[in-house]
């Protein structure tokens, strides 16, 4: 059980979408615009269907804090869904291949696949990214920044050295675009690709980067399976529907090399903080499922969405006879929000590894605790008293 939990609850076209997150140290004055411009990016990306044009996300705090500072109580907040229809909506009988239609009817004998795909639908992320709005301040209050770009749409790759390029720029290069990426000349050619796969009644995936910088190392744990970053990011991420790959660094690259053509080679560092640093971080940031002070880095896949005009084969619930996919109002492509939901995920999951190692019941006390760690890690690499 980490200090920091979450949960959510609503559906697509229900009247709210709901969110409790407890475990938030108190005297973290929270910025609440600056969770509204989190949602507001989720909604955008070309691409994207006609609810993003009905929805314009909000979150409102219910309870846990007072005078716009948190009091240490379960934080309760809600976005609310102006396309709240669910009761006038009509009840597919044919599942989409491809989305949880199918297994969830099985799962929980239902014959309307609107009883299970509006919870599968991706409108839920909309609460995390709310939650996640509110932990990244804790986060950012000790110089951690989670930063998520998309990196490739429908088979265009963005340039690799994208982050490097845009620099400080990075925020502002990234809120410019259509996609959320950090390249405007791939985002023409995505803009093209989206605009075929449209015209070809289909949809795209893609995939995008999570970067972390400023992490203390030894966040997480190699003491016990369950305590393993590294597992626990990749399953946040895999928790976001229609992610299909996770990689760490260079990824699946390190099946081919050699040892020594994979591992990060330690040097002293003489930065304050930590006596030591990397030549090279090929892990990605990561050894033991513990940070190891370099920045986190992450990509994920996306498939394509499920709900495509051109209508996969399928079977009718009620008649079990061959049939067609309906199609219902959709994106094209979500991957500019899919990178904001992952950055959201990796935030999420890195407070809970930074405030079970830091944590206290107040924010001057998390404080304290990391001062007094970052203390000890000078003193590493040192001769004894
Ligand atoms: C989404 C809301 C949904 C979809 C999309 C994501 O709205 P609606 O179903 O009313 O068009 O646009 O959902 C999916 C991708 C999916 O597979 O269900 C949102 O808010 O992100």
């Amino acid at each position: 059980m980490t200090r920091l939990t979450w949960r959510t609850a609503g559906e697509s076209h229900g009247p709210t979408l709901i969110g409790i997150l407890e475990g938030i140290p108190a005297g973290l004055s929270l910025d609440i615009e600056r969770v509204n411009e989190d949602l507001a990016r989720r909604q955008l990306g070309y691409g994207r269907g006609g609810r993003m044009r009905i929805e314009t996300d909000r979150v409102g705090i219910l309870s846990g804090w007072k005078g716009g500072v948190t009091i240490g109580s379960p934080i309760a907040f809600e976005v609310k869904n102006k396309d709240s229809v669910i009761e006038k909506l009509p009840t597919p009988t044919n599942p989409r291949p491809g989305h949880a239609d199918l297994a969830g009817c099985q799962k929980w004998g239902h014959r309307d696949p609107r009883a299970v795909l509006e919870r599968a639908s991706a409108r839920e992320t909309a609460a995390r990214v709310a939650a996640a709005g509110i932990v990244r301040q804790v986060l950012e209050a000790f110089g951690i920044e989670v930063f998520g770009y998309l990196t490739g749409l429908g088979g265009i790759d963005c340039r690799p050295d994208g982050w490097e390029a845009a620099g400080e720029r990075r925020s502002e290069i990234r809120q410019a675009s259509d996609f959320l990426s950090l390249d405007p000349e791939a985002d023409e050619a995505m803009r093209q690709a989206v605009d075929a796969a449209k015209e070809a009644k289909d949809s795209l995936g893609g995939t995008f980067e999570v970067r972390a910088e400023g992490l203390p190392p030894g966040l997480g744990s190699c003491a016990s399976a369950q305590e393993r970053l590294t597992g626990r990011l990749g399953g946040a991420l895999f928790s976001i529907p229609a992610i299909k790959g996770v990689e760490f660094g260079i990824g699946f690259d390190v099946a081919a090399r050699r040892g020594s053509d994979v591992h990060d080679p330690i040097v002293p560092s003489g930065a304050p903080g930590n006596a030591f640093a990397r030549t090279t971080n090929r892990s990605g940031g990561l050894e033991g499922g513990m940070t190891t002070g370099e920045p986190l880095l992450i990509r994920a896949a996306m498939k394509p969405i499920p709900s495509i005009r051109i209508g996969m084969p399928t079977v009718d619930l009620h008649t079990g006879e061959a049939t067609v996919a309906t199609y219902q109002r959709s994106d094209v492509t979500s991957v500019p929000a899919c990178s904001v939901v992952g950055e959201a995920m990796v935030a999420l999951v890195l407070a809970e590894a930074f405030l079970d190692k830091f944590g206290g019941d107040s924010m001057g006390q998390v404080g304290a605790a990391l001062d007094h760690y970052r203390g000890e890690l000078q003193s590493l690499g040192k001769p004894l008293d």
